[in-house]
């Protein structure tokens, strides 16, 4: 009975040993052994009530002191013919999700580790408030050391942390810079003593790649063998390694060029593990910061494009906006939008730390959302943002699910500044929801989110929004804080055939530049444009690829249409095998 994850339907002794039986034995150290404690009834009588007890313990050393009610209905010769059984069932839920893995015996008993790289300033800030907000939702303190209310279970910091042999957690991150400023701020700051003193690389001579794409991407050449040295060794400390995260921004050298350099490393070292990326695109709408983000961004785009499995792109106009709207300044600083992110990639592993029964690894999320190669660029919603996320942000009126589906869907709340056309459709949408919401309120919402015509899909495959319920920590709500969180929140991530239009954006301004031979000196400078500019045609080439690929992804007949492309393109994008087997 119920919705535990024991609970079903079962018309035969074997579907029930296998259904119910199965699912707690796989969680147990030692199979379950029933005691019988009282019978009521029975008899002539055709039912009887059964009280049973069971006194197991869980492979992750979890007693698990059940008690049962039974119904049993008997036929004359006195057979069982039918049973209903009544059990603590958050009993049943903890022990399932405290072993995970192991309830389900599709998924192998093993963390599926995940290695971030973070390289230059915007990479390295924000994955400082990542690591952060880590820390918060798991109970660990600015020392690494668990508190002492973190008592809890059920998550899995090994996914994102390991232990030093004093027990601390460390997070699996590696800091990359070619300057020492942001990274000085990070080791003097207050979770300095959490991260792995080996895993700093900061470039001896500390100039940085002043804004230039081919400066970080010949960096990368030169210091590689100690930056792949520390990426192997986090690698082989990890039992069954599931991929890499890079963090950085576009527009700059570092981030954008040295990050280049590594996604064709990993690439290469790694071919079957998944690659991510939280890429920060420049504010493309208004004067940027940086004059040759054109430049840096179409660049680095190739690299993206050919050597990643799955972007999530955050731009910081869209992040400026949002970070204004929900805080009320007009100029928000990094600080400020960079707690969004950390919300946003928060909320995108919460499936991976908390496991439920889906998208429990980051593989069958990127599948999930991602149907073909070379479409993987993914942008996001979140909603509602509230001072648990960002400081100072206003209170939140009370939510339902249907408002924060709804809400997903508005462009006003996606961290993209893309502007989708009258054809632009989703490809994909996945919503993570948090929070109190039970699976009746998700699919009302859904039937009216369909009746409305709020999404609109692609002709050519499953028109539907995918949700997950995710649990979340609970060390970020009362007692351990003094601020409630909201009662619902949600993340959208999608795959939006009119991301192809800040693309769009991003190549009509490099041909501006371009035109007039702007700033390229200062590349030619540089060992991958000694030869000649090929390298920005190169790229070009590549994007404007990109672009034609999401407009056909607008066709019904993108599956079945002619095949235009040249066979001499073949295995141009590297991450067409897949990891995901694609
Ligand atoms: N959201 C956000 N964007 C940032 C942050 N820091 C820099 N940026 C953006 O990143 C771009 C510049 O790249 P940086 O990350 O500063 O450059 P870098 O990778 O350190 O490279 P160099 O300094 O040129 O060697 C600009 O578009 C900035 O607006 C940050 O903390 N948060
Ligand atoms: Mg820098």
């Amino acid at each position: 009975m119920g919705t535990h994850p024991a609970a079903g339907h079962f018309t035969t002794l074997d579907s029930w040993k296998k259904g119910a039986l199965g699912v707690i034995n796989n969680v147990l150290k030692e199979p379950l052994k029933l005691e019988l404690v009282n019978v009521i009834g029975g008899g002539d009588q055709e039912w009887a009530t059964v009280e049973l007890k069971a006194d197991s313990v869980c492979k992750n050393g979890m007693p698990y002191p059940q008690r049962y009610a039974w119904l049993l209905r008997f036929d004359e010769k006195g057979t069982v013919v039918q049973a209903k059984a009544y059990l603590d069932s958050a009993l049943v839920q903890k022990a399932v999700d405290g072993n995970s893995g192991e309830g389900r015996p599709d998924l192998p008993n093993m963390p599926r580790e995940i290695i971030t790289i973070q390289a230059g300033q915007c990479g390295n800030s924000v994955g400082s408030q990542f690591w952060r907000q880590l820390c918060v939702e798991h109970g660990i303190n600015q020392d690494g050391n668990l508190e002492e209310f973190a008592t809890e279970g059920g998550d899995r910091k090994d996914v994102f942390f390991y232990q030093s042999d004093d027990t601390r957690y460390i997070p699996r991150a590696i800091l990359l810079d070619l300057e020492p400023r942001v990274i000085n701020n990070i080791q003097t700051g207050p979770y300095k003593n959490i991260y792995n003193p080996e895993n700093f690389y900061v470039h001896k001579e500390g100039t940085g790649a002043g804004n230039n794409w081919a400066a970080g991407y010949d960096m990368g050449g030169q210091v590689q063998d100690e930056v792949l040295d520390m990426i192997d060794r986090e690698a082989d400390g990890s039992d069954s390694l599931e991929g890499f995260m890079l963090l950085h921004s576009i527009a700059g050298g570092t981030g954008s060029g040295l990050g280049s350099f590594l996604l064709e490393q990993l690439n290469d070292r790694f071919p079957k593990k998944l690659i991510q990326t939280y890429s920060v695109f420049p504010d493309t709408q208004n004067a940027g910061d940086v004059v040759v983000q054109p430049y840096n961004s179409l660049l680095a785009m190739r690299r993206l494009t050919q050597n990643a499995d799955a972007v999530v792109v955050l731009d910081n106009g869209a992040l400026s906006r949002i970070a204004a709207d929900t805080l009320h300044v007009q100029e928000p600083s990094f600080e400020q939008t960079n707690q969004l992110v950390s919300t946003v990639m928060s909320a995108s592993t919460a499936t991976l730390r908390y496991p439920g029964y889906m998208h429990n690894d980051l593989v069958g999320i990127v599948a999930s959302l991602i149907p073909t190669p070379r479409c993987h660029f993914l942008q996001t919603s979140y909603t509602p943002f509230t001072g648990n996320n960002v400081d100072s942000a206003r209170t939140v009126r009370k939510t339902t699910v249907l408002d924060v589906m709804r809400r997903l869907l508005q462009p006003k709340n996606q961290m993209v500044s893309a502007k989708p056309n009258k054809n632009s459709c989703y490809i994909s949408i996945l919503n993570i929801i948090m929070g109190d919401a039970d699976p009746t309120d998700v699919h009302k919402s859904l039937l009216r989110i369909r009746e409305r015509n709020l999404a609109s899909f692609i002709p050519w495959g499953p028109a539907s929004i995918q949700v997950a319920l995710s649990r979340t920590s609970p060390y970020t709500q009362p007692p351990y804080t003094t601020r409630s969180p909201p009662r619902v929140s949600g993340l959208m991530l999608a795959n939006h055939t009119g991301i192809a239009t800040l693309f769009k954006r991003i190549v009509f301004q490099y041909d501006r530049l371009r035109k007039r031979n702007a700033f390229v000196d200062t590349y030619k400078r540089h060992g991958t444009f000694r030869d000649g500019l090929g390298e920005f045609d190169t790229s070009r080439e590549v994007l404007m690829d990109l672009i034609n690929e999401y407009e056909e992804a607008e066709r019904a007949d993108y599956l079945t249409g002619a095949q235009q492309d040249d066979p001499a393109d073949e295995g141009a994008d590297a991450r067409t095998d897949g990891v995901t087997g694609r």
